[in-house]
Order: C-alpha cells, then sequence, then structure tokens
C-alpha cells in the first residue's frame, strides 16, 4: 500500500498527515463523534472521527469488528488527561480524515475481545483462523517461534550441524505401538517418531548435528500434555564421556532459550502473565532411584522400582526440588536398561541401568537423551535382545560397523516448552493446529477438545 507506515511508528509522525492499513479492532459510537481501534501486524491505534468530517462519519457508520481498512489520519497528542502510560500509542490519537474499506467482514461468532483462552478451547481451536488474530494468542507463537530460533541458534554456536531427517520411514525408531502407518506403493511404511537413527548416522559423519522436524506419535491417549505431531528439536554429540556431557549441552541449551526469551519476548510474557522459570547455576540431578527415593521419603508415596515416573511423580519431584533447591528444573537419569529403546546405552556399573537421562521442569517432561551404544558388536547385539530385524536397520547398523566415538544426544518437543515456559494448562494451545485423537482441523469426534 503505497505510502503505508505501520502503527508502531505513527509517534514518529506527530503532527502530520499518515496512511494505515489494518483491521477494525473496535468501534465505538459517542454523540456525533466515532472512536475506531485499528490494529496491523506492529500494534493497534486509537482513532476518531470528529462530527465535522460528514462524509467520514458515513463510511464509519457501516463500520464493524475485523473489517480491513486504509486510513488517511492526522497524528495528534492525546490530552494529557487521556494519556495513556506504558502502552503503544498511548500518548497519541489518530484523527481520521479518510477510510475506504479493501475488505467488509461477516457478522462474528463471538465477541474477540473474549479469544485468548477466555472462551472453551474447543471454541478457540474450531475457530483457529479468526483466533490466531488476537494479540494474546500470537503472542504464543511469538514465543514458540523465539524458542525454535535459539535452539537453532545456539546448536550454530556450538558447531552443531543441521540436517533434514525424512518423515517416511521403514522401521520404528522408538519402538511401541504407537506409529502411524502409511501405504507406501505395495509396502507398508512409517511416519517417523523420531529422528533417532538418522541424527545418529549423521552424526558418525558429521561429529555434531541437530534437526528441527516434525514427528508423529500414534498417542492412543487424550491428556494434555501429548499430540499426534509435534515438532522435535534433536541433538547428537560425538566425543562424550558420559551421559553428564549430554546433559550439560541440554542444560546450556534451555539456558540459552530462556534468555532469548527474556530479551525478545517481554511484552508476549506481560501479555500472557507468564514468568520465566528458574533455571540456578547447576541443575540438580538424581537417578530414577533416588527421584523415587525422594518422592517416597517426602510425600509417603512408594512408587520405588516403577521403570519411569509418571505424571504425577514428574509434579511432586518437581515441587521437591523447588522446595528443596529453589530450581524449577530436575535430570533423572539411569532408566530400567531393557525398557527403553536398543540404542540406549547401559550403565556399565550396573547394566540393569541406562544413561538415559529426562530433563522435568515444572511437572511436565521437556527432554529424553543420553549415551548411546557405540560399538558395533554392543550395538548387534542390543538389536537382538530387543527381538528387533537388524535388516530393516541396516543403514543404521553400517554407520556404527566403521568406527563411532563414544556418543549420545537429546530431543526436546517444542510445544512442551513453550506450554510450560507460558504456563499453558494444554499443549493444544502451545500449538496453532494442533492433531490429537479427536482433532486433525476438522473435530473427528463431537467431545474432541
Ligand atoms: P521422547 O520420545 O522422550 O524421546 O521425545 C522427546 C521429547 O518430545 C516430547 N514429546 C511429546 N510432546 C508432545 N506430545 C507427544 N506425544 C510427545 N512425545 C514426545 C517431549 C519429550 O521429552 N529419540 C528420543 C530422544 C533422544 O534420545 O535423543 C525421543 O524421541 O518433550
Amino acid at each position: 500500500m503505497t505510502g503505508r507506515i505501520f502503527i508502531k511508528d505513527l509517534k514518529e509522525h506527530m503532527g502530520k498527515e499518515v496512511i494505515i492499513g489494518g483491521w477494525v479492532d473496535v468501534r465505538r459510537d459517542q454523540g456525533k463523534m466515532i472512536f475506531l481501534d485499528f490494529r496491523d501486524m506492529t500494534g493497534k491505534v486509537q482513532g476518531v472521527i470528529l462530527p465535522n468530517y460528514t462524509e467520514t462519519l458515513e463510511v464509519g457508520k457501516t463500520l464493524r469488528s475485523e473489517f480491513v481498512v486504509k486510513v488517511k489520519g492526522k497524528v495528534n497528542p492525546r490530552p494529557e488527561r487521556n494519556v495513556k502510560v506504558g502502552v503503544l500509542n498511548g500518548e497519541l490519537e489518530l484523527e481520521i480524515l479518510e477510510i475506504e474499506v479493501l475488505a467488509e467482514a461477516a457478522t462474528l461468532p463471538f465477541d474477540m475481545s473474549l479469544t485468548g483462552y477466555n472462551l472453551e478451547l474447543t471454541t478457540e481451536l474450531d475457530n483457529r483462523a479468526l483466533v490466531l488474530r488476537q494479540p494474546k494468542v500470537q503472542a504464543v507463537f511469538k514465543v514458540s517461534e523465539t524458542i525454535i530460533d535459539s535452539f537453532r541458534e545456539f546448536m550454530k554456536k556450538n558447531m552443531f550441524f543441521e540436517f533434514q531427517a525424512p518423515s517416511m520411514v521403514p522401521a520404528t525408531a522408538e519402538g511401541g505401538a504407537e506409529v502411524f502407518q502409511l501405504d507406501y506403493f505395495d509396502k507398508k511404511a512409517y511416519l517417523s517418531q523420531s529422528p533417532q537413527l538418522y541424527k545418529q548416522i549423521v552424526m558418525s559423519a558429521f561429529e555434531r548435528c541437530f534437526s528441527v522436524n516434525k514427528v508423529f506419535r500414534a498417542e492412543p491417549s487424550s491428556t494434555t500434555r501429548h499430540l499426534t505431531e509435534i515438532v522435535s528439536l534433536d541433538a547428537e554429540m560425538a566425543f562424550i564421556d558420559s551421559w553428564r556431557d549430554v546433559r550439560d549441552m541440554a542444560e546450556e541449551t534451555v539456558r540459552y532459550i530462556l534468555k532469548q526469551i527474556e530479551e525478545k519476548n517481554s511484552e508476549h510474557l506481560k501479555l500472557l502473565d507468564a514468568t520465566l522459570p528458574v533455571m540456578i547455576e547447576k541443575t540438580p540431578t538424581y537417578s530414577l532411584t533416588e527421584a523415587q527415593n525422594m518422592i517416597f521419603e517426602k510425600n509417603g508415596r512408594d512408587v520405588r522400582g516403577e521403570k519411569d515416573l509418571n505424571a504425577q511423580d514428574e509434579r511432586e519431584i518437581c515441587e521437591i526440588v523447588k522446595n528443596e533447591t529453589g530450581s524449577d528444573f530436575v535430570f533423572v537419569y539411569g532408566y530400567p536398561t531393557k525398557k527403553k529403546p536398543f540404542y540406549v546405552y547401559p550403565n556399565p556399573e550396573n547394566p540393569e541401568f541406562n544413561e538415559g537421562v529426562d530433563l522435568i521442569c515444572r511437572g511436565v517432561e521437556w527432554l529424553s537423551g543420553g549415551r548411546r551404544v557405540n560399538k558395533y558388536d554392543q550395538l548387534e547385539e542390543q538389536v537382538k535382545e530387543w527381538n528387533m530385524d537388524p535388516n530393516k536397520i541396516k543403514m543404521f547398523l553400517e554407520a556404527f560397523k566403521y568406527g563411532v566415538p563414544p556418543e549420545g544426544g537429546f530431543a526436546f518437543g517444542a510445544e512442551r516448552l513453550t506450554m510450560q515456559i507460558l504456563g499453558l494448562k494444554n499443549i493444544r494451545e502451545a500449538c496453532m493446529f494442533p492433531r490429537d485423537m479427536n482433532r486433525i482441523d476438522e473435530r473427528l469426534t463431537e467431545d474432541g477438545y
């Protein structure tokens, strides 16, 4: 639009005539004047049509929320008593000279000011296109953008090489039944659950690699923290001494992401009333057995001997660690070897437990990772023990036949991070177009959320 300026820049044009383009946010008629709030991608401004602009008033009367308009106006300072301190354009007002309607909007299905988590989540998701116009909803995705950007930045700063993993795969990386099958010509293939095997192959040649990939989990349960399609932030690194090197890299990655959000998204955090989780200098780390003992000692609930922490255990261990250290984060390592995928490295001193590690924060798992088996013979052995078909992962095994250093890696779920950093109640709020058992843009069941 020739001559258009962005709403955020209006203050630089005080006393001058300008052109803006945007949506009508709200219209308020007051006596012979019409007040209009306009919105573009950079913010909002209040405009007013004064009684002497009769032609413009006629157009003004036809406007409703979400009409798209081109506005010519004069930037005036607001009278002292109407100044809104700390609000964009709180010190100015647009005296509207001319309005051109570029596109009309149908009557809205609900009051837009209620969107952004005041309506039922189902309604918000059923009307995603419209709800995405709400700045509060946009704030979530701006933070999510920073999370993914800063993951990438941190990886590159640390010499990790970025690659793209395939989404259609011949075998399941994580094992289990939680996989979507697809027809691949006359064969069966799967949607990838994780770039795990590929990142290990790439690492075997590049030493350090990472990927930002869509992965697919046929999770049969409807919980507030599971989706069927997620963005997986994966990393893999060679020449480690133990799983502790992997943990330290994961910790520094999170620290960097939090710092970037603090710097780039302070207004979004304010809008969402969110406070960043606290990461202390050294994140507390416990073995699974220690964590289970702590839960038993502090809360009297006996989960000792279980193969993993369940949702309640994760909440409780976070609470205990927060009270004792102030940290919102806790690493838990050492899971029963046989209950985890074949590639995880068994602890040489106690092979029943592995060198896998999870990061938990505010009661939810953010990351899984650990050291992997890097010696070919041991890997071949474990493939057999796990009753897997070596033919299906031939390419993976081949990588390890020709010399691979001790190595490990980790993966974060981007939606989990967004949800937990912003304190959202449901992971679906942290995903623009969530997929779950009940929804694939269309609702599959009536009561699906
Ligand atoms: P894992 O299966 O634990 O590990 O996944 C890694 C992280 O991805 C997120 N996540 C999910 N988020 C939302 N909905 C889901 N259904 C879902 N499933 C997983 C979680 C989780 O911590 N290959 C290993 C990683 C590795 O060892 O490097 C893996 O995929 O935040």
